[in-house]
């Protein structure tokens, strides 16, 4: 990449048939993905839900931090850890996906975090509601966007930030809306937003702000990189895009048999199997899951696990009975909500977003 591009602002596109870089491998490194096999969990175990963090993990100091309450409020608040854990508490079950998970995948590519499709993860988050402490604080009748902002700083297409982000009140204000200091149960770990984060449940990664420091109500909407350059749906740079918001449908397949270490192809013993997965979408409930063992051209719908009223965010299992022999099969498996399905095609944008392309996994089956 050169300066131009970075101070225009864009992300670059890889070159046809260029294959992915050493800037790549070494975002792949720090931002770790949660291996397909975890998806066999209910919750997520400790150190297997994927991580993504723009800059570095910030060092943050847990007895003299604050979360500062302010903007177009009547009342600014300086809250310490002690004072929001003593408040109502709540725990609740939510899944978190990144809105470039399936980027890696994409023709041409968006040179960024190269997902392939692991950049997901369910946890039990524990913290107290966003909104009361809003409204104790008096926001403005004119509230747009309440900007909640991290402690990590960086520079990213040029532009030197700390990471925050702007969501709309009616988002900041639903009662699931939680500033969150526990995760399965144990203190947030370092990497995952200690020892303050913001929880939007159904609302792609990006809304997810770690490392909380300021929460400031605003009544224009807010303009900072990552709400008006980055997470825009966009085909051409000059566009404005629409912003990236709620996560899209998506089934993903526990992976069956066993792998070949190098090119990760799957190998199954012949006779009954069941194929087994999690579905789930932030936008609406899932209603079917459809699983194909021929690449699409005939398909089932898998048996669904009813969705728990108490987690409606979290995601859902389902099982497919399949008996299988010997052959080369492609395995597929799509999600559907009442609002649509998954795309058997990719819708291309620039910057890999969104990107819930149903998901093929070869499989040979022996003797
Ligand atoms: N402060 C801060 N918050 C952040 C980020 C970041 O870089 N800095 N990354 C966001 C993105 S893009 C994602 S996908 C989620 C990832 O959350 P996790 O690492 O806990 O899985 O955090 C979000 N919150
Ligand atoms: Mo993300």
């Amino acid at each position: 990449m050169t300066a131009t591009d970075n101070y225009r602002g864009m992300a670059r596109i890889a070159e046809p048939g260029e294959g992915v870089g050493l800037d790549e491998l070494a975002l792949a490194a720090r931002n770790h993905g949660m291996p397909l096999e975890a998806l066999r969990y209910d919750v997520t175990p400790p150190g297997l839900h994927y991580v993504l963090t723009h800059y570095d993990i910030p060092a943050v100091e847990p007895t003299s931090w604050r979360l500062e309450i302010g903007g177009a409020v009547e009342r600014p608040l300086s809250l310490s850890l002690g004072e929001l854990q003593s408040r109502p508490s709540v725990t609740s079950r939510v899944l978190l996906e990144c809105a470039g998970n399936g980027r890696a995948r994409l023709e041409p590519r968006p040179v960024s975090q190269p997902w392939l499709l692991e950049a997901v993860g369910t946890a039990e988050w524990t913290g107290t509601p966003l909104a009361p402490l809003l409204e104790e604080a008096g926001l403005s009748s004119e509230t747009v966007d309440v900007v909640f902002t991290g402690a990590d700083h960086g520079v990213e297409r040029g532009v030197e930030q700390d990471y925050a982000r702007g969501l709309p009140l009616a988002e900041a204000m639903r009662p699931e809306t939680l500033l969150v200091w526990a995760m399965n149960g144990a203190p947030l770990p370092p990497q995952h937003g200690a020892p303050l984060r913001l929880v939007v449940p159904g609302w792609y990664g990006m809304a997810q702000v770690k490392w909380l420091t300021r929460v400031d109500v605003a009544t224009e909407p807010f303009t900072g990189f990552q709400n008006a350059t980055a997470y825009r749906l966009k085909v051409d740079s000059d566009e404005d895009g629409e912003p990236v918001t709620r996560i899209r449908p998506r089934s993903l397949l526990a992976p069956p048999g066993w792998p070949d270490f190098m090119t990760r192809e799957r190998y199954l013993r012949s006779g009954p199997v069941t194929l087994s997965g999690r579905a789930w979408s932030g936008r609406a409930p899932v209603t079917q899951v459809e699983v194909s063992t021929d690449g699409g051209n005939s398909r089932g719908l898998a048996e669904l696990a009813p969705a728990d009223p108490a987690a409606p965010f979290a995601w859902r299992s389902w099982r497919f009975g399949w008996d299988a022999r010997p052959g080369r099969y492609q395995l597929l498996t799509r999600a559907t909500d009442e609002v649509g399905r998954q795309p058997v095609e990719a819708e291309w944008n620039r910057q890999g977003l969104a990107n819930n392309l149903v998901q093929r996994v070869p499989v040979t089956v022996q003797e």
